[in-house]
């Protein structure tokens, strides 16, 4: 089926489609799953705790600066804090031809890393699509001179390396008129209702979406700019049940509805839909037991690429934001903006080679952890495998005495010995009620970011 067909059909099955969207017939409400059913469709994201976050679009052209102006904002939004009209910053399309972009090359960095997933940019709020789409020629592959499908490329990449690939998708898009371009440049984002939003949610939204599922079989949607007025809780939970029952095993974030409360990411209140909270850079100050959430983060201020942002986080804060992360029980998910050309920065490249080096070491102490079992200490985190009896002490400050305790464990280890030392050599232990448990170390530390305890106990915990 040609192209232009594609869409009809598209159009008329979503059309057909929305009249039970928008319309009172039930669809299966999957946010009802049984516990048992979640647990198995949450596990692998769980056990994960480590993704790679990629912001790529034709924003990284101007790559925060305008007329320029460096801008002051992050630079996927230059579009809107620029005011770029829409038929201006649609030239960006025209210069971007990322004849570097190596999808191989990309899913090794993401894996040599460590991470578990991928989740990239289809359509920012700039509403430019990064595939093939039917719906639209405003794509790369019919607006650009570069024509190649990314999403395509990295999909075939990710399955060759065991990588799972999803995507994040904005509602909002400030370039298809019935969604919030009539009101460019005066936009602003708490959204004024665009008269005719419902088309833009039936007939562009939606079957892009579904395209998505269809095409690339993502593991995760992760949703975003859910927070405009025209956008609503039952547009969620719609939305929800038409892509579960499209892919059941499929995972949906709380930003495909309203549920969100702001940067710090969980829900307001129970009955909110999606299936993860989304901390936006920052970290919960406490484990949220019997929640699921994924704390994403950019290494250095900007989500887009931004040539002048240099401000980048070290490697040993981007270590302990990954083990503080884990000891809660969430995932980390770690940005990257590539360059127009197709590359990786070189800074986001080398931060990201040194937490792989260090996951090689003591990535048990990470994946399929739980959070801790203890309160958190000014020293380092823990991590636990409860049904195995482990507890990983994760030391960030190695105590000069040599000595380190764990006051709240007052049940003393079968064996302690560090996760660093291949012949698991024990270390002395020594319990008591008053004082918890003290651990005789040696005088250097495995690694100078963090390095792991191993404690076996008796019992599962
Ligand atoms: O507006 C977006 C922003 O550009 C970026 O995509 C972040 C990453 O999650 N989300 C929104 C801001 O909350």
């Amino acid at each position: 089926m040609d192209r232009k067909h594609y869409a009809i059909a598209v159009g008329l099955m979503v059309l057909v489609g929305g009249a039970a969207f928008g319309g009172q017939e039930s669809r299966k409400d999957f946010s009802n799953e049984a516990r048992a059913e979640r647990d198995a469709r949450m596990g692998w994201w769980r056990d994960a705790r480590f993704g790679m976050f990629i912001h790529w679009g034709i924003y990284s052209v101007p790559a925060g600066v305008y007329d320029g102006v460096p801008q002051q904002s992050v630079s996927e939004w230059i579009m809107n804090t620029a005011a770029i009209p829409v038929a201006e910053y649609e030239l960006y399309a025209q210069q971007f031809n990322p004849v570097q972009f190596d999808a191989d090359e990309w899913v090794t960095i993401a894996k040599d890393a460590g991470m578990k997933y991928i989740v990239i940019t289809s359509k920012h709020h700039d509403g430019f699509s990064m595939w093939d789409s039917a719906v639209t020629d405003y794509d790369i592959v019919d607006a650009t001179h570069f024509k190649r499908d990314v999403l395509a490329e990295l999909k075939k990449a990710c399955d060759k390396q065991g990588i799972r690939l999803c995507f994040y998708h904005s509602i909002m898009d400030w370039h298809h008129p019935d969604a919030q371009g009539l009101f460019y440049p005066n936009y602003n984002d708490s959204g004024r209702s665009s008269p005719n939003f419902a088309r833009y949610r039936d007939t562009y939204l939606r079957p892009q979406v579904r395209e998505l599922v269809e095409k690339y079989d993502p593991a995760v949607m992760w949703f975003d700019g859910e927070w405009i007025g025209d956008w609503t809780e039952e547009d969620g939970k719609n939305l929800y049940n038409e892509l579960r029952a499209m892919k059941p095993s499929l995972i949906i974030n709380n930003r495909i509805g309203k549920g969100r409360a702001g940067m710090q990411g969980m829900n307001k209140g129970p009955g909110y839909v999606g299936d993860f909270g989304t901390p936006e850079q920052e970290i919960p100050p406490t484990g949220l037991p019997g929640v699921d959430w994924e704390s994403c983060m950019t290494m250095n201020r900007s989500w887009g690429y931004k040539a002048c942002d240099n401000a980048w986080k070290s490697s040993l804060q981007l270590v302990r934001n990954l083990v503080d992360i884990a000891s809660k029980g969430g995932n980390f998910l770690l940005n990257v903006g590539p360059t127009p050309q197709g590359r990786i920065p070189r800074p986001s490249v080398e931060r990201l080679r040194d937490m792989g080096e260090w996951l090689k070491v003591n990535g048990q102490a990470v994946y399929g952890t739980s959070a801790s079992p203890f309160d958190p200490v000014e020293w380092g985190r823990f991590t636990s495998k409860p049904a195995e009896g482990l507890i990983y002490v994760h030391v960030f400050d190695w105590p000069k005495d040599g000595k380190l305790t764990i006051q709240q464990l007052k049940q003393k280890p079968l064996k302690a010995y560090l996760l660093a030392d291949p012949a698991k050599s024990e270390l002395t232990v020594r319990t008591s009620e008053e004082t918890g448990t003290t651990i005789s170390l040696p005088e250097k530390a495995p690694d100078p970011i963090s390095s792991v305890i191993v404690l076996q106990l008796e019992k599962p915990l």
